[in-house]
């Protein structure tokens, strides 16, 4: 992206928000335990949005004309003995369109300036501690005034923005789409009863670490599937087991990635209950995708996937009723408690930060029922969103316990047979689409999805001498099955 892709991206903020000057942060170091042992620098996201600039501890000020002001040091002689020579502030300037540099030390006077002017100071609500203890300092604020003052215009200003993306925007979400992949192939090609979930998870990001890729959010890669962001990764491979793969990368310089979720029979094929469930999961998939449109709200697109489910739960026995009804209710909720899906882009759960101003329109709120109150977008959709699409059905024994005991749902719910599905874990599949002008494209390549495909690849893998074939005998599943 060139510096005018940036200039361009600050001008249209802007003309947004009326008056007041727009105040950006980049990130600082994150210390593990103490200050100098860090974890890997992350940039804040708006701001590489706005200026592509991965250093840290610097800011921005577009001041009300439109001028925009970098505030950064040069690299001290300590960090160029430690990190070696970095980029001079003017020029990261000059590569994000900037005019002008200012040392760090004069961000604190510009702010008192704006203040003693009665200007507004805009800001974005902070997440990391210290951003907001930073700021309190610069405006002389309490911790609770900072976000409560935050502003919800530029918040707005900024969703309204970085939802919609550009082309450009999109092949690097593709590109990482495409390490996906070839993670997941080779996933395919270390499974199998006896391997073990860390031996797929590094198997995996071998291949992001080896392209100097980094992951962009924890990998779930668990056989306990039910357990819904699962990041332990401690269980051996069993067969009989579904091993549920929630994972995605971030592609440098900034930072655009994927969130693609499968789930693969660990002994090459389903069996029958395994069979129902995933068919039943894929289809609401489908729909979901099929209904995924431009002016459709994506509060539907939950809708009929949660509609999909229930019917794929009545035909294997697990709920009763009218299925209209029984999604109404929320008495699906039992088997699918979460969202069809959120926004993607810099951020896995793009702006998310922003809270709801990201998901939802300004005058309506989530919605208090179980299942639907984890809805994260529920906004009409629009051409160049990318979001995630994906359905799942668990099976959480604390939960069923739970409203098997109060009864609840169960004119739509069959206990019986849904405790025999416990310890079946769970199946997600999760794909990323762009919102066209009249509907939707499934992003990236194809990631083997059907049945039939998973089946018979996992044949083929095995096949040509995988290294867990001298261990693939039938055996006992891990968790009894009922
Ligand atoms: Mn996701």
């Amino acid at each position: 992206m060139n510096p005018f892709t940036f200039a361009q991206r600050r001008h249209l903020l802007r003309q947004q928000v009326a008056g007041g000057a727009i105040v950006l942060f980049a990130n600082g170091p994150a210390p593990r335990n103490y200050p100098r042992n860090t974890y890997p620098f992350r940039q804040d996201s708006h701001f590489l949005y706005y200026t592509g600039i991965d250093a840290a501890d610097v800011a921005l000020i577009v001041f009300q004309g439109g001028e925009a002001v970098l505030y950064g040091d040069a690299p001290s002689a300590d960090s160029l003995i430690w990190s070696g020579p970095g980029p001079e502030p003017a020029d990261l300037a000059r590569a994000a369109g900037i005019e002008r540099v200012e040392p760090a030390s004069a961000l604190e006077g510009a702010l008192a300036r704006l203040q003693a002017a009665g200007e507004p100071i805009r800001w974005l609500p902070p997440v990391r501690a210290e951003r907001t203890l930073w700021l309190c300092r610069l405006l002389g604020m309490s911790p609770a005034q900072v976000s409560e003052q935050a502003d919800r215009a530029l918040a707005r200003a900024v969703v309204e923005q970085r939802a919609r993306k550009s082309d450009e925007e999109v092949a690097q979400i593709e590109a990482a789409i495409s390490v996906s992949k070839d993670m997941y192939d080779a996933a395919l090609a270390v499974m199998g009863p006896g391997a073990t979930e860390a031996a797929v998870r590094s198997a995996m990001e071998a291949v992001a670490l080896a392209r100097n890729l980094s992951s962009a959010f924890a990998p779930i890669v668990t056989v306990r599937g039910e357990i819904l962001h699962n990041e332990r990764c401690e269980n051996t491979l069993a067969q009989g087991d579904l091993l549920l793969i929630d994972t995605g990368v971030e592609m440098p310089p900034f930072a655009y990635c994927s969130d693609i979720t499968r789930t693969f029979p660990v002994g090459g094929a389903f069996d029958a209950r395994q069979k129902m469930v995933y068919a039943a999961v894929l289809r609401a998939q489908e729909l979901a995708i099929a209904a995924a449109s431009p002016e459709v709200s994506n509060r539907d697109v939950h809708r009929i996937a949660c509609r999909a489910l229930v019917d794929g739960l009545q035909a294997m026995g697990l709920m009763k009723g009218d299925p209209d009804e029984a999604v109404q209710q929320g008495a699906h909720a039992l088997f699918f408690p979460h969202g069809i899906g959120h926004m993607l882009g810099i951020d896995v759960h793009d702006m998310e930060d922003l809270g709801d101003a990201v998901g939802y329109p300004e005058d309506e709120g989530r919605s208090g029922q179980f299942g639907l109150s984890y809805l994260r977008l529920a906004k009409a959709l629009q051409p160049g969103f990318v979001i995630t699409v994906e359905p799942g059905l668990y099976f959480i024994p604390a939960l069923v316990g739970m409203w098997r005991a109060k009864r609840r749902h169960d004119s739509f719910i069959n206990y019986d047979e849904a405790e025999k599905f416990l310890g079946k874990g769970g199946v997600r599949i999760e794909d990323d689409i762009l919102i066209t002008a009249d509907g939707c494209r499934v992003l990236g390549p194809p990631i083997l999805k059907s049945i039939d495909d998973i089946e018979q690849r996992m044949k083929q893998v095995r096949g040509c001498g995988s290294r867990f074939q001298g261990h693939d005998i039938p055996g006992p599943s891990r968790v009894p099955t009922s």
